[in-house]
């Protein structure tokens, strides 16, 4: 975000699909081809070892992510005409500050962060407060693929398909009280693995924090995401457990989550801390607001370059209009 945008250009964009490519092979992927595929790869998606997760990096994955795999529903959600952002792409151009401001900072460094074993914290205004393992977490939910589009308040986007579950499953799962008004989520802190927590420069005030509203956070599209590309997690992607919230600015889907915490006030957020007039509680996408230092009004949809800068409209709630009845009344540039 301590980030200048150039002017935004409108690009005669030839598009490519490779969504389509990735169906067709998705669909010769399935039946006995697939079996062979997922005993030569352990920890991917068998349907995708040779489609157009080709580039996908293996990975040796925790037994309880290759228990659920198995019976992972494909494509529950899919962004319809819109090119998947190539798995290098979305493990190359991270913002985890944890491990540094550059965007490749978080593949060059996350491969330290200790993910196994995992506990998440969930407290407050609960029936079934606990220190819970990821397994234990997770054990009790079925696996879906998403596929979302994630709109940076830096103006890039990116389309990507994820592996989960809703929160809204987690959040039934340890049973809000009738004084939970929202849900507070916090990153580990771990100065010994996380160089970004080092830093003297740091202007965030660690552990990250973010919220949401708890109808917000039980709506079906709020999404607690375990892998991506049909694999686990990268690390720089927020492994073993992170939000997904397609209709909000990426800064709220908070990365390598160990602590949920049901309370009655507004927690305050890391961005909102730092600079309350440019990152709101709420930051839904909305190419109306503008950030007071670039418009909001379009998007570099990734990969892009100098010569195809790729730039394309800003939708409002990024194309997920659905969510509109959580504001209904609300002025939303105010509550930015
Ligand atoms: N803990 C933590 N979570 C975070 C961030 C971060 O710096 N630390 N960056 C956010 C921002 S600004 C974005 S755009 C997304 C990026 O997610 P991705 O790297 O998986 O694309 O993660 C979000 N979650
Ligand atoms: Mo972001």
């Amino acid at each position: 975000m301590l980030i200048r945008v150039p002017p935004s250009s409108r690009a005669l964009e030839s598009e490519v699909t490779p969504e389509s490519v990735y169906l067709s092979r998705r669909k010769l992927m399935q039946g006995s081809l697939a079996l062979a595929a997922m005993a030569a790869m352990p920890g991917l998606a068998s349907a995708d070892a040779q489609g157009v997760y080709a580039d996908v990096e293996p990975s040796k994955a925790p037994g309880w992510f290759d228990e659920k795999l198995a019976g992972a529903r494909w494509q529950a959600i899919t962004a319809k005409g819109e090119s998947i952002t190539p798995f290098k792409d979305a493990t190359h151009y991270n913002n985890f500050y944890e491990f540094g401001t550059g965007k490749g900072d978080p593949a060059a460094n996350a491969g330290k962060l200790q993910v196994e074993p995992w506990t998440v914290m969930v407290d407050g205004e609960v029936s079934n407060p606990g220190r819970y393992s990821i397994e234990d977490l997770v054990k009790p939910h079925a696996f879906e693929e998403r596929i979302y589009r994630l709109r940076c308040v830096e103006a890039w986007s990116m389309v990507i398909p994820w592996l989960g579950f809703p929160l809204a499953d987690l959040l039934k799962q340890v049973g809000p009280t009738s004084a939970a008004r929202y849900v507070r989520f916090e990153t580990l802190v771990d100065p010994e693995r996380m160089p970004g927590q080092r830093s003297g420069f740091s202007l965030i005030d660690w552990p990250y924090v973010e919220g949401l509203r708890l109808d917000e956070a039980m709506h079906p599209l709020a999404f607690m995401a375990v892998g991506m590309y049909g694999r686990v997690l990268p690390n720089q992607n927020g492994a073993p457990l992170r939000l997904v919230v397609p209709w909000k600015y990426g800064f709220k889907s908070i990365k390598s989550i160990v602590r949920i915490s049901l309370v009655s006030e507004a927690p305050q957020t890391t961005w909102e801390r730092i600079a309350p007039n440019e990152y709101g509680f709420y930051a839904n996408v909305n190419p109306q607001v503008d950030h007071p230092r670039w418009s909001q009004a379009t998007e570099r949809r990734l990969p892009s370059g100098l010569f195809s800068p790729n730039v394309i409209d800003t939708r409002m709630f990024n194309g997920y209009e659905e969510v509109a009845g959580l504001y209904t009344g609300m002025d939303l540039a105010r509550y930015y």
